[in-house]
């Protein structure tokens, strides 16, 4: 079982072509609306509640955060998207910055689209997983905050994102894990397709 034992922020670049890691190290992208959670997630599966910043105030981040854990591959926290208040202009931006990293990340072992158990995947949300479809790259939703949901009904909202999935992509059986930060659950299962990522790109 992977577990996180040094977790470290490296750098925050506004174009992800400016950063190219060390050579041969993995990197796991972690993207989502802005508000999703990502932020605490990082946070819970690197046991460090201060590693990345969450946020009461959402979409001010619009920079790659690279973060390096056991020495051994990165955890790349990408800009939120889906901020009510983005301009047009921003937004062309922000679509153009995932391209680019896209086409910069030459050691992209997979992509985790982080989403609200209780909504379903947005327009943004599916774009970017058509995104990773597009570039061969594997993805796995990780439903955030399934603490607001019983736990007997947490199963249901997680199919009907998987539902979402297959109907707007036509992608079946999408990989989606429930986790919340709050109550500390998911990790394992995060952790574990992260471990099952990275030991299939080696
Ligand atoms: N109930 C609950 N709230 C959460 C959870 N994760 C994050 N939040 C809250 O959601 C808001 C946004 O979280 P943040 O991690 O900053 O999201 P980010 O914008 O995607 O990085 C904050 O108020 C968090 O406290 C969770 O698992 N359960
Ligand atoms: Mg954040």
């Amino acid at each position: 079982m992977l577990e996180i034992k040094k977790a470290q922020f490296v750098t925050s670049v506004k174009d992800a072509a400016d950063f190219a890691g060390e050579a041969g190290k993995p990197e796991i992208a972690v993207s989502g609306k802005s508000n999703a959670g990502k932020s605490s997630l990082i946070n819970y599966i690197c046991n460090n509640s201060k590693l990345a910043y969450v946020s009461k105030q959402p979409g001010k981040t619009r920079l790659v955060n690279y973060f390096l854990l056991n020495e051994t591959f990165y955890l790349v926290d990408l800009p939120g998207y889906g901020f009510a208040k983005v301009s047009k202009s921003e937004k062309h931006s922000w679509a153009d910055m995932m391209e680019g990293y896209f086409a910069a990340a030459k050691n992209l072992a997979a992509l985790l689209v982080l989403m609200d158990i209780r909504r379903e995947p947005s327009t943004d949300d599916l774009d970017m997983i058509n995104w990773a479809n597009y570039y061969g790259i594997p993805f796995a939703v990780v439903a955030t905050k399934a603490d607001k949901i019983a736990k007997s009904k947490r199963i249901n909202y997680t199919r009907a994102i998987q539902r979402k999935i297959k109907e707007e992509l036509g992608i079946d059986q999408a990989n989606v894990i429930a986790a919340s930060s709050l109550e500390k659950r998911g990790k394992e299962a995060v952790l574990g397709y992260i471990q099952d990522r990275l030991e299939r790109i080696q």
